[in-house]
């Protein structure tokens, strides 16, 4: 009896090892699938991309003209095609003066209005137009005097 007994303690034991090393196994396994995958919260959150707009690309250039009997002189008298420039202009003669553009076609497509001796004025213009535009002081016979010079807006 005591045989039988060691013996089915044995069998017993041993099935009892079996089954908790299979649970132990199961559990680990499961263990290993059910990780959990990091769902990173910051993956939502893509940098926007900060590129400064160059708005179409125009440039402002600032140029100083000064008006006098009977000379126009300019700072810059080049600029690439699609500059936008702001005249200062000022009056250091005697007379009253102003400043027109004509374009290489002909056309006044921008003038200040006349203004005295010590005034000044500002005059915006966006060359669009590539070549040699004219400066000029629209004020009487002034242009022909020689209050003229060219401006050259290049490709
Ligand atoms: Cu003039």
């Amino acid at each position: 009896m005591s045989r039988m007994s060691v013996s089915t303690r044995t069998l017993a034991i041993a099935g009892a090892l079996i089954l908790v090393i299979i649970i132990a196994a199961a559990f680990m396994l499961q263990g290993g699938e059910e990780q959990p995958p990091e769902t990173p919260a910051g993956g939502e959150e893509e940098a926007e991309e900060t590129t400064p707009r160059e708005e179409e690309g125009v440039e402002t250039l600032t140029i100083k003209v000064d008006l006098t009997e009977w000379r126009i002189d300019l700072d810059t008298t080049s600029v690439k095609r699609g500059t936008k420039v702001v005249f200062e202009v000022v009056n250091s003669g005697n007379y009253v003066h102003a400043l027109a553009v004509r374009s290489p076609g002909g056309e006044v497509i921008a003038s200040t209005p006349n203004f005295g001796p010590g005034g000044s004025a500002t005059l915006e213009v966006t060359f669009e137009e590539e070549g040699v535009y004219i400066l000029y002081c629209p004020v009487g016979n002034h242009a022909n005097l020689g209050m003229t010079t060219e401006f050259t807006v290049e490709g």
